[in-house]
């Protein structure tokens, strides 16, 4: 297909321009490769009867370059300017807040001219210095890779699910569309995402193509047909875009959901039961179809209960369906509180009190505010003085804020030798103690496992924070011997959290599965930083229902005095 390659080319020369700081002509540009890429016309045969003029945004100047591009394979002009812009430049670009502007600095005074070299020169804190950059644009350069990289890769559901939602709203805004739905592993809110499998009902599948291949956040459109489409978005996600009618609308859902495992084998139920089943509904023998509309009647035809999106794995979900005995996972209403939140006693950005005022709007019984402890440089850490001195400001606010109970917690750091970063006397003091690995993370299985079961065995130790240290791009897992953590966190009551953080995701859906099926409770902490990270905790109630966690499970589920009683401490 030329058209999209005519129109990469024209995009790569509004980049470069823009990088030259030449006005206007790359919006022109840019504009002509996005209305080429998304018609639905060929552009050869445009070309043909020569009407390339009749595309919108395309007046003599371009059409002659893409008669070029046509007869003769390239543009001498692009290669004319590719000489005079350094090295991949322009791949800088498709980082969030590098403009052409910063790109030009970022090599004039640093030299930097490829993604490599701008992540080496924001990690060596050389960016900070620059006019115009600082602290937060050094940060956020760093973010911008992350999540461009990531974007050619899997990213982490804490970023993929905002991005989603906004879709979704905005198609489900259009008048054209009777129901839209983010199928795929979003759906099954899988703690990675590969692309956005969006599904839409509509009666005008032309109309839905148009909108979204010229949307604005459209970098690149893959393909376009007349019900399905594929684009890549500014941030380098990838969404798959189909349009179905409303009666088909539950048969897509449920093929378009999968997983893939998942899907096959709910297909040769229904081939065993003399049924078929495609994206287009459940058909009998005589080809009449028999459901589609919904998943739920589907389902109920194949004789079995209709199992959430996040159990959908075919890990027994559909053996316990067919028996009509699936779990109650948790609702994500079931949620009484935070147990991981930073304040700015040590590296979070708001006040105890800013966060104990949004945890009573979020409808909290209870906040836990576990700040670092004092080895964790990085993180602000609190010395003894620092942190009694917020206990004290806790109990003060607790007085004043009748609707909440903040409790007094810390992440206290788990040294290499496994002792604890604060002593009894101190510990004995706070209501909630989250233990957890913040250094020396190369460490063999034995010696890892056997510093964390010694940390374990302190009396006041509540919570093992993300019990394994992955951190999504940047670190992987430390191997521990899951059988002896489970079985010491069993017999001492210490919970294992499900730490939010989009990059990290800590435990992971089959480890909190074998946490439960080892008699262990577990813990859900946002690890909030800022304010808004409070409402990432539905990530971690997702990644509890792919677990199949049942409230009983899950600690946050619990009232102050059942928490008490729990951890055998006086909460209330
Ligand atoms: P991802 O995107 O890698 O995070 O994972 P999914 O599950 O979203 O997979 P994706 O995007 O490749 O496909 C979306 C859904 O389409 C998948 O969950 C199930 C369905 N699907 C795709 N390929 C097949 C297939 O070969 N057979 C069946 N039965 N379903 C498929
Ligand atoms: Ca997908
Ligand atoms: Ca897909």
């Amino acid at each position: 297909m030329k058209n999209l390659e005519i129109a990469k080319i024209f995009y790569e020369i509004a980049d470069i321009l823009e990088i030259q700081g030449i006005d206007f002509k790359p919006r022109a540009y840019r504009k002509a490769a996005k209305n080429i890429e998304s018609m639905p016309q060929d552009i050869e045969e445009l070309h043909k009867k020569n009407k390339l003029e009749e595309i919108p945004g395309v007046g003599e100047h371009i059409a002659k370059k893409i008669e070029e591009i046509i007869e003769t394979g390239k543009l001498k002009y692009l290669e004319k300017i590719r000489k005079q812009v350094p090295g991949h430049l322009n791949e800088l670009l498709k980082v969030q807040s590098i403009g052409p502007k910063k790109a030009k600095q970022l090599h004039d005074k640093l030299g930097v001219t490829t993604l490599k070299d701008l992540e080496d020169a924001a990690k060596s804190g050389k960016i900070r210095k620059l006019d115009g950059f600082g602290e937060t644009s050094e940060l956020d350069i760093l973010k911008g890779i992350e999540i461009y990289k990531k974007g050619k890769e899997r990213i982490p559901l804490g970023f993929a699910l905002p991005i989603a939602r906004e879709l979704e709203h905005i198609l489900t805004q259009l008048k054209d569309t009777s129901k839209v739905l983010v199928a795929g592993s979003l759906r099954r809110r899988k703690s990675t995402i590969g692309d956005l499998d969006v599904l839409v009902a509509s009666k005008q599948p032309e109309k839905i193509m148009d909108f979204v291949t010229a949307m604005k956040n459209v970098q690149r459109v893959l393909s376009r047909g007349t019900t399905k489409s594929s684009v890549i978005l500014e941030n380098g996600i990838q969404v798959d875009l189909r349009v179905v009618h409303d009666s088909d609308f539950g048969a897509a859902s449920q093929y378009f959901t999968g997983s893939k495992e998942h899907g096959i084998k709910t297909r040769i139920i229904a081939n065993q039961l003399g049924y078929k089943l495609s994206e287009y509904g459940l058909f009998n023998k005589n080809n009449k179809k028999v459901a589609g509309e919904t998943e739920e009647e589907i389902y109920k035809k194949l004789g079995m209960q209709c199992p959430e999106p996040e159990l959908r794995e075919d890990r027994g979900e559909i053996e316990l369906a067919q028996k009509n005995r699936l779990p109650k996972i948790i609702p994500y209403n079931a949620v009484k509180g935070d147990f991981h939140v930073h304040s700015n006693y040590s590296d979070g950005s708001a006040s105890i009190e800013e966060v104990a005022k949004e945890c009573i709007r979020l409808g909290y019984e209870y906040v836990c505010i576990a700040d670092h402890s004092k080895s964790t440089r990085i993180g602000n850490g609190l010395t003894e003085e620092r942190l009694l001195k917020k206990c004290k400001e806790i109990d003060q606010i607790n007085k004043k804020l009748k609707k909440i109970r903040i409790l007094r917690g810390a992440e206290v750091d788990i040294l290499a030798n496994g002792e604890l970063d604060y002593d009894n006397k101190i510990l004995k003091q706070l209501d909630i103690v989250i233990i957890a690995v913040h250094s020396k993370f190369k460490m063999p299985k034995e010696e890892m496992t056997n510093r964390i079961l010694k940390a374990m065995d302190n009396t006041y130790v509540n919570i093992l924070a993300h019990p394994t240290g992955v951190y999504y791009g940047m670190r992987e897992a430390y191997e521990i011997d899951f059988p002896r953590i489970f079985e010491k966190a069993a017999e001492k009551n210490i919970c294992l959290e499900i730490n939010c953080s989009a990059p990290r995701m800590d435990l992971s859906d089959i480890n909190i599965k074998a946490a439960i099926d080892n008699n262990v409770k577990l813990a859900i902490g946002t690890d909030t930083h800022a304010l808004e990270q409070l409402k990432t905790m539905e990530i971690g109630v997702a990644q509890a229902r792919r677990g199949w966690a049942t409230k009983k499970d899950i600690l946050n589920t619990r009232t102050l005095k059942e928490l008490g009683k729990y951890f055998n401490k006086i909460i209330i």
